[in-house]
């Protein structure tokens, strides 16, 4: 059986930066507004007032600045709360299909090679724009690829799901190089009105080429992948095609992210945690040893946490990687950016650890080592 190889990454980030103050200033316009347009069921103990959001809380709680979005000027409208991204006609490219693109066409041409050669596209997402034509069709005709293509959604998770997918693939001869997508507008399902996670997403979209170990002429060996995952409530999205079909008509409303995000730190940490060390283990890694972690950027407290436990030590600069200063949680994306922006010192033999966790709950670990 051959090896899988990643053989290259793309980054694409949507335009607009937007900073924890700006969301705040939105959210805090929205506060007043409610409180004062329902003073009297307030002052009668109707309805609950709102309390205000806070920078610093954000940044303390979360360890994210700012976000990028795809649309701003929805964003910061406290009437609207929303983003503004037009419907699209059935015969133009989707957005979410257009920023898995963009970035695919970066790892391609950072790879080098004719898109001829690839033999499937895969879009792993956390949300997909529509239930169908796969979002992963529209992206392999919109890059002339051949081969077949197809969606899969595994939260958080996707792009490690998605990375094993390929190389699993790519080892059983079924293609002989795969692309996998990351396209999130995380800002779409986030609910801007709710302080406990208004602050939470942003939008981007990742892009990672695998191929056959014989065709490859750099990259990084993947030395191993495993995924995990075990049912919980503490972290949902709702939002299907049954929503419009409730008696009730509860479920027509909008069906956004929802969260018990202390609890998520509590479980998720220890979860991953056993997993990278064990899977580091069963593949004879020093754990202690890896040069580099790329986690999931959810929450900068739980990757200093996992970084702490995995490597045994305090993590020296850049050992572990974090970009969601800048670019928030963006979901499946997250260890994608934190790899393509952090690798470049690396030389042949360095190994490191690509690793994603999130919602069902789920996590999925990647062990490379530079060509
Ligand atoms: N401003 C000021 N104060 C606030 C705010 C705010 N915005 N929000 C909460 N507070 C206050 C609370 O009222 C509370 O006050 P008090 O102690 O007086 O009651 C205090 O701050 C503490 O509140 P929390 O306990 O909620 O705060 P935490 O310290 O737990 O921080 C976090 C909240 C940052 C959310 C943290 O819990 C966290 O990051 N947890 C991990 C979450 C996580 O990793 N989630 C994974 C989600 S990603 C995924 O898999 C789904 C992908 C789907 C993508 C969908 C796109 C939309």
């Amino acid at each position: 059986m051959t090896n899988a190889v990643i053989a290259a990454t793309g980054l694409y980030t949507p335009p607009n930066s937007l900073s924890n103050a700006e969301l705040v200033v939105t959210f805090n316009a929205y506060v007043e507004r409610f409180n004062a347009a329902n003073a009297d069921a307030i002052a009668a103990g109707e309805t609950v007032a709102l309390i205000p959001s806070s920078a610093e809380f954000i940044e303390k709680a979360s360890g994210i600045k700012s976000r990028f979005v795809v649309d701003k000027t929805g964003l910061v409208d406290p009437e609207r709360m929303a983003p503004n991204i037009p419907e699209r006609p059935n015969d133009e490219i989707s957005v979410l299909a257009e920023m898995a693109v963009e970035a695919a066409k970066q790892a391609i041409a950072a790879w080098g090679k004719d898109v001829s050669q690839i033999d499937a596209v895969i879009c792993a997402a956390s949300n997909m724009q529509r239930a169908y034509p796969a979002m992963a069709i529209e992206v392999q005709q919109a890059l002339g690829i051949g081969g077949f293509a197809f969606d899969m959604n595994v939260a958080c998770s996707s792009a490690t799901f998605g990375i094993k997918t390929a190389a699993d693939f790519v080892m059983a001869g079924s293609a002989r190089a795969v692309l996998m997508v990351n396209p999130e507008i995380c800002s779409g399902h986030l609910n801007f009105r709710d302080r406990d996670s208004h602050f939470i997403f942003g939008d981007v979209a990742t892009a990672v080429i695998v191929e056959r170990a014989e065709d490859a002429t750099g990259g990084w060996d993947i030395l191993g992948t495993r995924l995990k995952t075990q049912f919980s409530n503490n972290i949902r999205n709702n939002f299907g095609f049954l929503n419009r079909a409730a008696p009730d008509g509860i479920g027509a409303v909008d069906k956004l992210f929802v969260q018990e995000g202390r609890k998520v730190f509590r479980e998720v940490v220890p979860m991953v945690s056993d997993m990278i060390v064990e899977h580091a283990g069963d593949l004879g890694i020093d754990p202690h040893a890896l040069k580099r972690l790329w986690l999931h950027q959810a929450n900068i407290n739980m990757n200093v946490m996992i970084g702490k436990r995995v490597l045994g030590r305090e993590p020296a600069q850049g050992e572990n990687v974090i970009i969601l200063d800048e670019y928030a949680n963006t979901s499946s994306a997250g260890s994608i950016i934190a790899f393509h922006k952090a690798n470049d010192d690396f030389v042949a033999g360095d190994t490191g650890l690509i690793c994603s966790f999130g919602a069902g709950y789920s996590a999925g670990t990647v062990f490379v080592r530079k060509r």
